[in-house]
């Protein structure tokens, strides 16, 4: 899960909130004080977690009251507005189109990784890309580099010696839309690191030089991103590793901080778990709001349409369409990852380990519904004993298989129709403040 602490922290915060039925002083005192706690174990440098309290305290407590807000509503906006700012406030830019992009970055910070991933996110829009292994200080690293190539369906540069060879013979060669150029790691940004990368850069003339940060660095991002923007210049920052810290909050607003750009945040170990940083939609799915255009893009992504996600959404689903729907919601990714996006369903507690189901228990599923009858697959609901009994020898499973897989469904649709197939946040009570929000809902 991304940002765990922080984004617990955050809806948290929200969803108390929400319930309270008098929003006053001290009620925002105290939020804002759990709020400073959560932003602190985030590895957020307290100087800001001081500057981001008064601003919140500010607004809400002295500016007066705009028409039509109640406090609880100016309450929610402000935090919202504040937490985006404190984030990046504006969504990432990045060309979708012919482009050379250079990648920089300390030892292990996740370059190679990075790369292939945002060749696949070029190559989902249309474009091909090609690498170029220009680093040739890590044994391995070239053949890594090769071995990803070849996952994503992407060309591979290699031909030559040293890094500055091997960049002008692939710009001489290749032909592809987007070229990205992998260079070595180093422990620390010394003054051999700086001559290569600036080498590289008057070879390449890229229209991007991305630094990649490790989200575990927490606070310390903001001093690593002035430094490679001072010695070497950079258009961009690529934080990755957002799933296995809880240093991410401190990380994301070091960089904002520091002036550098976040253009794609990485969320995990798989070439897909890859985003155009937008901190408003970010946020957004933090605090439980969801993600739509973030569900849609993942869905295109994975050869989806909008109809299927739609399907997903309004969680009316028989037998027959329950197994469809998880099987188009898979494609997106875990499960868990794509819960964070359903407006409603990224609010919502959800038990562990629910979301969290194996392949070769979904093929059992299937063989369990082929053997239910229509009338079955209907109306699950009619599924009692003597037909759990016959569906599971039909299937060559257990009835307890079968009874599992009956309160699975039975859960999933309860689920759904709480988060009213995303509509909850059109009618509910945050309607109008997810609008002031700017938010699609
Ligand atoms: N969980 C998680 N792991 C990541 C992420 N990005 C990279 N990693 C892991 O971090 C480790 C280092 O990644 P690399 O891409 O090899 O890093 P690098 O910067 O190229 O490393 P050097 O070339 O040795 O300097 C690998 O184990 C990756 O799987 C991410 O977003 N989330
Ligand atoms: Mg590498």
């Amino acid at each position: 899960m991304v940002l765990k602490k922080f984004g617990d922290t955050l809806k948290g915060t929200f969803r108390k909130i929400a319930g309270m039925s008098l929003v006053d002083k001290e009620a925002v005192e105290m939020i804002v004080h759990e709020l400073q706690r959560g932003l602190i174990q985030a590895d957020v440098d307290i100087a800001m977690v001081a500057e981001l309290s008064k601003n919140i305290k500010k607004k809400v407590l002295e500016d007066k009251l705009p028409p039509g807000l109640s406090l609880k509503e100016l309450f929610i906006k402000t935090l919202y507005d504040e937490i985006v700012a404190f984030l990046g406030e504006e969504k990432a830019e990045i060309k979708i189109g012919k482009q050379k992009i250079l990648v920089a970055g300390l030892f292990a910070s996740g370059k190679t990784t990075s790369i292939a991933k945002i060749a696949k996110w070029f190559k989902v829009r249309g474009l091909n890309p090609g690498l170029v292994a220009c680093d040739t200080h890590r044994a391995a690293a070239q053949e890594q580099l090769k071995q990803l190539a070849q996952k994503v369906g992407a060309a591979f540069y290699a031909e030559g010696k040293k890094p500055e060879d091997i960049a002008r013979n692939a710009l001489k060669n290749a032909k592809e839309d987007v070229l990205i150029f992998d260079s070595a790691g180093r422990d620390a940004l010394d003054k051999e690191l700086a001559r290569e990368l600036k080498e590289l850069g008057k070879i390449i003339k890229p229209d991007e030089v991305l630094l990649v940060i490790p989200a575990d660095i927490g606070q310390a991002a903001k001093k690593q991103a002035e430094e490679f923007n001072k010695l070497v210049g950079i258009t961009g920052v690529v934080v990755t590793k957002l799933d296995g810290t809880a240093k991410g909050g401190g990380s994301l607003a070091a960089t904002a901080v520091s002036g550098a750009k976040v253009k794609f945040i990485g969320t995990g170990e798989k070439i897909g778990d890859l985003e155009l940083y937008d901190p408003k939609r970010f946020v957004a799915r933090l605090i439980g709001y969801g993600d739509i255009q973030g569900l849609l893009e993942k869905a295109k992504e994975a050869g989806l349409d909008e109809s299927d996600v739609k399907k997903i959404m309004e969680g009316q689903f028989t037998m027959i369409e329950f197994q469809e729907q998880i099987k188009s919601m898979r494609k997106m990714g875990p499960l868990s990852k794509v819960a964070e996006m359903v407006p409603g369903l990224s609010g919502m507690k959800i038990p562990d380990g629910m979301l969290d189901i194996q392949e070769e228990k979904m093929t059992k599923w299937q063989y369990m519904i082929d053997s239910m009858t229509k009338d079955e697959r209907e109306n699950p609901e009619t599924i009692k004993q003597n037909r759990i009994i016959r569906i599971a020898h039909g299937s060559g499973t257990s009835d307890i298989e079968v009874r599992e897989l009956l309160k699975y469904y039975k859960q999933i649709k309860k689920i759904m129709k709480l988060t009213k197939g995303g509509k909850g946040f059109k009618r509910g009570p945050f309607a109008r403040i997810a609008k002031q929000m700017g938010l699609k809902t």
